[in-house]
């Protein structure tokens, strides 16, 4: 499709920016699949040598493996040199609503130390606020799915349990916890505030604002070319 192939091209002017020897965040989604892929490209055809990558999720992990990307655990190394992710949402000041495919956990862990975070989207996700059009994913803690859920709603928020569409029940993460998606009809007006507010409430693992974390989001246009929101 016309989606699929403006994804494509933003992947493939992302990896342009891994040099041989470096060690790559590999994000979680459609869109960081495809950038793997095309990881994988450069390597097989030598253009880049001696890369790693490091993934988020299962899913990035078993796509490294297909496309030919040799992935090492995030202990083994001490720096990211290079992540490639999506996001669900982007608001001018490149902060991000994730989450969407319910791996912000570990994805944040490797975004948030990248030395160069670079986001691919295609112009559906950029907005003026965020939470406008995706509400925010909270990875949860099952023993505390409760009063998680009441402290939630004590933040302005409309918290929904994420049900699996090909799963009886709810979502499950790689990591073991449950997925509650919080939207806020009142809007967020201070996202690095409701970060933190979030993140302090106890049982809450990870939740999917990233604030000051992407240093580069590649947006694919309709017509093709990609703008860069440095
Ligand atoms: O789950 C995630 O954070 C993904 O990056 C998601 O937000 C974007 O996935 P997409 O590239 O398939 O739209």
């Amino acid at each position: 499709s016309t989606q699929d192939n403006l994804k494509r091209a933003v992947a493939r002017k992302a990896v342009e920016l891994v040099k041989s020897g470096m060690i790559v965040g590999l994000g979680t989604g459609s869109t960081a699949s495809m950038a793997i892929e095309e990881l994988g490209k450069l390597i097989s055809q030598n253009k880049v040598k001696d890369v790693v990558g490091v993934a988020t999720s299962y899913q990035s992990r078993v796509l490294a493996r297909q496309f030919g990307v040799k992935t090492v655990d995030l202990n083994d190394v001490n720096h990211i040199d290079v992540a490639f992710d999506g996001a669900d949402e982007v608001d001018a000041s490149m902060n991000l609503i994730k989450g969407g495919g319910a791996a912000h956990t570990m994805e944040k862990v490797v975004d948030s130390i990248a030395k160069q975070c670079v986001i691919l989207i295609d112009q559906t996700k950029v907005v003026p606020e965020l939470g406008l059009t995706f509400p925010v994913p909270v990875e949860v803690l099952q023993f505390a799915l409760s009063p998680v859920l009441r402290a939630l709603v004590g933040l302005g928020g409309v918290p929904e349990i994420r049900n699996a569409l090909r799963k009886d029940g709810p979502v499950i993460t790689d990591l073991g916890n449950m997925v509650v998606d919080v939207r806020f009809p009142e809007g967020i007006k201070n996202p690095a505030e409701l970060e933190n507010k979030i993140n302090m409430i106890p049982g809450v693992i990870e939740n999917g604002l990233f604030i000051n974390i992407a240093h580069k989001v590649l947006v694919a246009t309709k017509d093709g070319d990609e703008t860069a929101i440095v």
